[in-house]
């Protein structure tokens, strides 16, 4: 195992003999040899599911993990060249900022424009979890494929989906990504292997294995030469759902060319993770399917992009999944109509001042690879960015009401089109007697 995973924690797949030798050793023995750690960055200790207290106990630990990443540190440290002791280049730290500051910005004026309705339906922003996306999706190339969620907006961006395309779908115009018809929560876009946003939480898992699955079967069965990684994104919440569990079977099983990423960020809605989850540490799952498990700080762009540059390369080779969890967490509310009032401040407060954004900033400016006006001037461009989408997504047009039923039946006659080839929801019969039903 090569250095970012073992920086970060991981454990192995059991050793299957080693297990079968030692079966008459009461199991739960085994269990208590995993060591139970307290999250990265949290103020919350986890204990052992066998403690009475653990799933209740919310203990302050009181220290906060430095903005700038141990890994980095440890690596620049470590290195014996002067000329290679960055993590990054210039140039990568530069496009990494870019990717968050677009995240963040954009997320904001989604924030503004729900607020005077220009948007319908539930709106989750991503703030607060941009290292995530950026330290992953930054890695990718076009032809891989990413799986979100209905947290879907800045995984479209940081695969490169236009930012007017997206702005555009949020308002429900023709000239969004999905046309319109999916709106906040179903991002999709073909041409960038975005293979959608879902609103059931774990319905993207399956997807991904399928993607993932496509690879395998042109690679080993039509000998077709391709090595595409497909990246499937989920909350913490979504890991107590049954469908993560049969996809980690499925996927190591076949060693599927796939990377799991968790972005644990402690809460389902207004449920803590701590309080819903028997072993809360959602990397512990890996091993149990025999793929690697790995924890890491959700809140470091560099931490996770070395994690991410580890699992996807694993895939790449054709040596199966992997399972990371990213600890990290949301700025805002659930969705934009959530006044957030569960949460503890101090929470709250701990996590702001662990800001990604905020962290490599400092470390581009401590290793002098930007200086302030380089910095703002991305700013400035970003800022530019987010008020053309804005301005485009309210000048293009809302779909025909023709358009209604497009791409919702695979053939859409006999359900939305009669045999006289007309839209039936344009006759007013159509929906005759359905009340009643
Ligand atoms: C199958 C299904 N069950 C229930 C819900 C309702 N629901 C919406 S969001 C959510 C919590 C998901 O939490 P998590 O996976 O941690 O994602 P986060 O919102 O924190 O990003 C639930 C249960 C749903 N969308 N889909
Ligand atoms: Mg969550």
């Amino acid at each position: 195992m090569s250095s970012a995973f073992s920086a970060a924690k991981i454990i192995q797949p059991l050793n299957f003999a080693a297990t079968i030798r030692s079966i008459d050793r009461p199991l739960f023995d085994s269990l208590k040899s995993i060591p139970t750690t307290p999250f990265l960055g949290s103020i919350h200790k986890l204990r052992h599911p066998s403690d009475p207290n653990s799933c209740s106990q919310h203990r302050r630990s009181g220290s906060i993990v430095a903005g700038v990443s141990d890994v980095v540190q440890e690596k620049k440290h470590k290195s014996a060249s002067p000329d290679s002791n960055l993590l990054i280049t210039k140039q990568e730290g530069l496009e990494l900022y870019e990717d968050l500051i677009l995240g963040r910005s954009f997320e904001d004026m989604c924030a503004q424009m729900y607020y005077r309705g220009k948007m319908f339906g539930f709106v989750h922003l991503y703030n607060g979890q941009e290292a995530v996306s950026t330290g992953f999706i930054k890695l990718l190339r076009n032809e891989d494929c990413v799986v979100s969620t209905y947290r879907d907006h800045v995984h479209a961006l940081s695969k490169g989906v236009p930012a007017r395309a997206v702005m555009s779908e949020l308002f429900g115009k023709t000239t969004g990504c999905c046309r319109g018809q999916g709106g906040s929560m179903h991002m999709f876009s073909k041409e960038h292997n975005l293979l959608g946003g879902f609103a059931f939480i774990g319905e993207g898992i399956p997807v991904a294995i399928g993607a993932a699955f496509t690879v395998k079967y042109k690679r080993e069965v039509l000998n077709e030469s391709c090595d595409q990684v497909t990246v499937a994104f989920f909350g913490d919440g979504t890991c107590n759902n049954g469908q993560f569990f049969e996809c980690l079977n499925m996927a190591s099983l076949w060693k599927l060319p796939i990377v799991f990423v968790v972005e644990n960020n402690l809460w389902a809605i207004g449920m803590s993770h701590l309080r819903a989850t028997s072993v809360p540490e959602i990397w512990k799952k890996g091993p149990a399917f025999g793929m690697p498990g790995v924890h890491v700080d959700g809140m470091d762009v560099l931490k996770v992009r070395e994690v991410a540059k580890e699992a996807i390369a694993r895939a790449r080779r054709g040596e199966g999944p992997t399972l990371v969890e990213c600890e990290t967490y949301r700025f805002r509310g659930h969705s934009l109509a959530d006044p957030d009032e569960l949460r503890d401040p101090a929470e709250k407060g701990h996590y702001a001042a662990r800001d990604p954004i905020t962290a490599l900033k400092k470390y581009l400016r401590e290793n002098n690879l930007a200086n302030e006006a380089e910095l703002k001037a991305i700013e400035k461009q970003i800022d530019d960015i987010v008020e053309d989408a804005v301005e485009f997504a309210d000048q293009s047009p809302f779909p025909t009401r023709q358009q209604l039923l497009e791409n919702v039946f695979a053939d859409p006659k006999g359900f939305g089109i009669g045999p006289d080839g007309r839209y039936r929801c344009e006759d007013p019969k159509f929906t005759e007697g359905t009340a009643a039903v």
